[in-house]
């Protein structure tokens, strides 16, 4: 039996409950704040890291890091494409779809949490998603197959949608749509999904 620990607004934990949803794998559900309380001394032992999602197989093993956790499903279930130059092409928006994550998540903790960055800071962070959203918009454009397959949505648009509504969470004055107007698409459609789980309370949607 799987036990997931997360938060519930952890995009890293959301595109593990999606992923989890969607191949109708039952898992119990351990839920943390991880911003307010202290974290229990369970987190640690399972993640010395000290980050969620952690995926806990059966009480007596557990793996971390999202991408580690989707990787152990494709050995199960198989998640990329067969194709392997296709599947290397997901892997590699999955990658960048991530860094959406990492850097929003690093925006929200740096200017929400600590005293104010460097400037120098916010304009590196700033400019990583940029680039990021610009390497979306021309994959949709270019390459939409990699991100929709017979109009469902492949592990890296799921993780693309996840990452762009944090971002609209966390940094709600920067126009994306100025670097991914196509992103509002794939974002729609995973909207629509039923797969799409909640992030609490729901960001809003521009
Ligand atoms: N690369 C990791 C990143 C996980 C991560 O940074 N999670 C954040 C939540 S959004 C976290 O657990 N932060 C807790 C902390 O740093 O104390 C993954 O993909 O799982």
């Amino acid at each position: 039996m799987y036990r997931l620990m997360f938060s519930e607004r952890s995009p890293f934990a959301r595109r593990i409950r999606v992923l989890l949803k969607r191949l109708d794998i039952h898992y119990k559900e351990t839920i943390l704040d991880i911003v307010g309380a202290p974290l229990p001394d369970e987190l640690y032992r399972w993640n010395p890291i000290g980050t969620v999602p952690i995926l806990v197989m059966d009480e007596k093993m557990a793996l971390s890091d999202s991408a580690a956790i989707i990787d152990y499903f494709h050995s199960k279930k198989g998640i990329w494409s067969h194709d392997e130059l296709k599947a290397l092409k997901e892997r590699r928006a999955s990658v960048q779809a991530e860094g959406l994550m990492t850097s929003s998540v690093a925006y929200f903790v740096e200017t929400n949490l600590r005293k104010l960055p460097k400037d120098e800071w916010w304009q590196d962070h700033t400019a990583s998603i940029e680039r990021v959203l610009r390497y979306f918009q021309n994959l949709i454009k270019t390459e939409k197959d990699i991100l929709v397959e017979n109009g469902g949505l492949t592990q890296p648009a799921w993780d693309f949608a996840i990452g762009l509504q944090y971002v609209i969470l966390r940094m709600p004055d920067f126009k994306w749509k100025e670097f991914c107007p196509l992103g509002e698409e794939i974002l729609n459609l995973a909207l629509q999904s039923k797969f799409f789980v909640e992030t609490i309370p729901p960001p809003p949607v521009k």
